[in-house]
């Protein structure tokens, strides 16, 4: 194609001679056209020419307070502590979003330190409550529900954590807080979600992809979710609580992995979190037995590096102490008289819960 020069026209009204000179704040703010023919026609249209100025520098403040508010992500939100691995919080986080009135609420919902009550008064106790018919009824309901059939997202106020679910990636270990940072290829993400239903909690997590992942990743969590299931499969009365993290640990290490032993499975019913205590390492000195009606979360949180843990000055964020990644799988089970029903399972096509049968 033949290019020709465009010819342009004075802006001012009167004048129709070809401009050649041009405004230079106009070309500072990026304003396009505004070519004069003179001296004399740029000055006789300042009056109304300024205006465009006023405008374009009204639309360029506006656009920098839109960026403003992304400027206003604050990666390091704690001056002076040493993150362990290459993760960052992206503060602020976003603003609360109420649950629905009409929605149940655990008592520790309105507490102004998220206290709940109720686990306060059985704090200490290892008696493992055996769940009525009904109760039992109620677990089943919660474990497979969610807030648009009326629930209660657990995780919001428990002892004021600020958000609905979990978020862990990559070197955090359990309780990450969702924040504003995009998921990056190659993450680790754990999301745990429980919620309150009803009266009950339900609680289960799942560790995924982000993208592509390298080798070691799928090593991590696919070990990690074996640990879970095989730990799983033991369950039925009469085993020991204190046995599961046998199993867990001998998995782990046999993959050259290590179990977080901060962090443990628990007792979950009418409340969040009651006996019994499930510690995921081996050797460790849970008490209890097994019984029909028990029902309790494994949960083990399995790591590439070291097992030590720290946690974010924002007191939830469970991190590794190496800053290598660590991967977690949980489900809510109940004992049953032949073994344990998986009541947080996937849903198979047909709608039905997966049950398992140990004897
Ligand atoms: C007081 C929280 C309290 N705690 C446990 C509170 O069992 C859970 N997931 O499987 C679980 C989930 C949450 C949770 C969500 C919030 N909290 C977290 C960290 C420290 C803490 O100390
Ligand atoms: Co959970
Ligand atoms: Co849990």
């Amino acid at each position: 194609m033949a290019s020709t020069e465009e010819r342009r026209e004075c802006e001012t009204e009167s004048c129709s001679k070809e401009a050649k000179l041009q405004c230079p704040t106009c070309i500072k703010l990026g304003i396009q056209g505004s070519y004069f023919c003179s001296q004399e026609c740029f000055k006789g249209s300042w009056a109304s020419h300024k205006l465009l100025h006023k405008k374009a520098k009204e639309d360029k403040n506006q656009n920098e307070c839109k960026n403003c508010v992304e400027k206003d992500i604050n990666t390091d939100p704690w001056p002076g502590y040493r993150y362990t691995g290459k993760l960052r919080p992206y503060y602020p986080l976003t603003p609360l979003r109420p649950v629905p009135n009409e929605i149940q609420r655990p008592d520790y919902a309105d507490h102004p330190r998220g206290m709940s009550e109720s686990e306060q008064f059985l704090k200490g106790t290892s008696q493992i409550k055996i769940l009525p018919t009904e109760d039992i009824e109620g677990m089943r309901v919660v474990c497979k529900a969610c807030t648009t059939r009326n629930c209660y997202p657990s995780p919001l106020n428990y002892y004021n954590f600020p958000k609905s679910s979990c978020t862990s990636v990559n070197e955090v270990i359990c309780h990450g807080i969702p924040d504003r940072r995009p998921l990056q290829d190659g993450d680790l993400l754990n999301v745990d979600i429980t919620v309150y239903h009803n009266g009950f909690h339900g609680d289960l997590n799942e560790t995924f992809y982000v993208g592509e992942v390298d080798e070691g990743a799928k090593k991590l969590v696919q070990t990690t979710y074996e640990c879970l299931m095989q730990a799983i499969d033991s369950v039925k009365p009469g085993v020991r609580y204190r046995e599961l993290g046998n199993i867990i640990q001998k998995h782990a290490q046999a993959n050259g992995f290590s179990v977080v032993r901060s962090y443990c499975g628990h007792g979950i019913h009418r409340l969040f979190h009651t006996a019994p205590n499930v510690p995921h390492y081996a050797k460790n000195k849970a008490v209890g037995v097994m019984k029909p009606g028990h029902v309790f979360t494994i949960e083990p949180m399995i790591c590439e590096g070291g097992w030590q843990d720290e946690t974010w000055p924002d007191g939830w964020t469970a991190v590794t102490r190496d800053g290598k990644r660590s991967a977690q799988f949980e489900h809510t089970l109940l004992v049953t008289d032949t073994g344990c029903e998986i009541l947080t399972h996937r849903l198979e096509d047909n709608g039905r819960a997966h049950f398992l049968s140990q004897i």
